[in-house]
């Protein structure tokens, strides 16, 4: 499949809340939607690279950096067949895997169209509907932490996540926890803590929790080795596993008990897949994780969380947890079971929303290839 053309939409959309976490707050998102063009269809990506390096060494300033000027080079006017060979082709450049998930998810969507099938058969995947939970940043107070859980309790999620740093984490923590003794109920350190203070987080082990996420270096996978002998909670890595051999690293030094799977961390979805696969053959639980996401991103999330060894819920809340306006018409909505529904349609199944992208454009870079 030969591609034609190539846009990178450099945008920033606004967040219907404040999202905080150990490296800082948001109240508005940027990423990258890439569109790859193709014998008259177009497939889009999200590249999930933000305007800060706190979750990732990588911004949308540096995506668009590596994008143009090294993975547009490889890609525009030849020849793509598949996800396997688009890796081959931007495997001399080093790390940038958010950049590069981008492509390869606007890849899968143009197979996709091309196909009539949609990313959800294209990868394999089960489901048609997937448990999800969500997300909630660093509030105020634990009082606030509280209300605010209480709320999407009530609006139907059956499982909360709570981000947590030093400073706050076993009074907020705790304090969810006598409110709501049943809740499915998990944290997210986002690497915030060393080997060395982490006994600060021993409360948190009689809570109850379905895991303790990242709560070490991104790249330190044995101290969390270390760390889980001494926690019964199981540990789940996500900043740390950038890519199958990582996931087989932990897998081996028994440095956790779940992984988080992001395609954007992994380098792209076949990736994620590999990711998967392997965590299958090992016992190892897997659930899909979210950089709070477009339609675009969302979609593709569901597509792969309805793979069978995502047995946890994962972090794909409704559409309006995080915009009022998406860049995409379709908008996901929770089910009365935590679930949302995987989408049907070719390749992701959504189609954009024109005047919500120019809205939120900062700028454009158009590549065409000579005819
Ligand atoms: O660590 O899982 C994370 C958002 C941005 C960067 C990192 C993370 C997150 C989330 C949000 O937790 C999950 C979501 O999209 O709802
Ligand atoms: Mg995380």
């Amino acid at each position: 499949m030969k591609i034609e053309s190539i846009r990178l939409h450099h945008i920033r959309m606004p967040l219907v809340a404040p999202f905080e976490t150990s490296f800082g707050r948001e109240s508005e998102r940027e990423c990258i939607l890439i569109e790859l063009e193709s014998e008259g269809s177009i497939g889009y990506g999200e590249c999930v690279a933000s305007r800060d390096p706190g979750y990732s060494y990588e911004t949308s300033g540096t995506a668009i950096h590596v994008l143009t000027d090294f993975i547009v080079p490889l890609i525009l006017g030849s020849d793509l067949v598949d996800a396997a060979n688009f890796q081959a082709r931007v495997q001399g450049i080093r790390g940038h895997h958010l950049a590069k998930a981008g492509v390869e998810m606007a890849l899968w969507d143009l197979l996709g169209k091309q196909d009539r099938k949609s990313l959800r058969e294209l990868l394999g995947g089960k489901r048609s509907r997937v448990e999800v939970g969500v997300s909630i940043g660093i509030q105020d107070s634990p009082q606030s932490l509280v209300k605010q859980v209480e709320e999407y309790v009530k609006s139907g999620y059956a499982r909360a996540k709570i981000k947590i740093k030093p400073g706050r984490d076993v009074e907020d923590a705790s304090a969810v926890r006598r409110q709501f003794p049943d809740l499915r109920l998990q944290v997210d350190a986002n690497s915030s803590y060393q080997l060395e203070d982490a006994s600060n987080l021993r409360p948190l082990d009689d809570l109850k929790l379905l895991l303790i996420e990242q709560p070490l270096s991104e790249d330190d996978i044995w101290d969390h080795h270390t760390l889980q002998e001494h926690f019964k909670t199981p540990i789940c890595l996500d900043e740390s596993i950038v890519s199958p051999r990582h996931a087989r690293y932990a897998i081996e030094m028994k440095a956790c008990r779940v992984i988080n799977i992001k395609a954007g961390r992994l380098g792209g979805l076949s990736r994620a897949v590999m990711v998967h696969d392997l965590c299958q053959a090992y016992n190892m639980p897997v659930w899909c994780g979210g950089m709070l996401e477009t339609g675009v991103g969302r979609a593709s999330n569901l597509a792969l969380a309805s793979l069978p060894n995502f047995s946890l819920p994962g972090d794909i809340s409704a559409s309006d947890r995080y915009y009022a306006r998406d860049i995409t018409n379709e908008r996901f909505v929770l089910n009365s079971d935590s679930t949302i529904d995987v989408p049907n349609g070719s390749g992701l199944g959504v189609s954009i929303d024109k005047a919500a992208l120019d809205k939120f454009t900062l700028s454009i870079a158009k590549f065409v290839a000579p005819t």
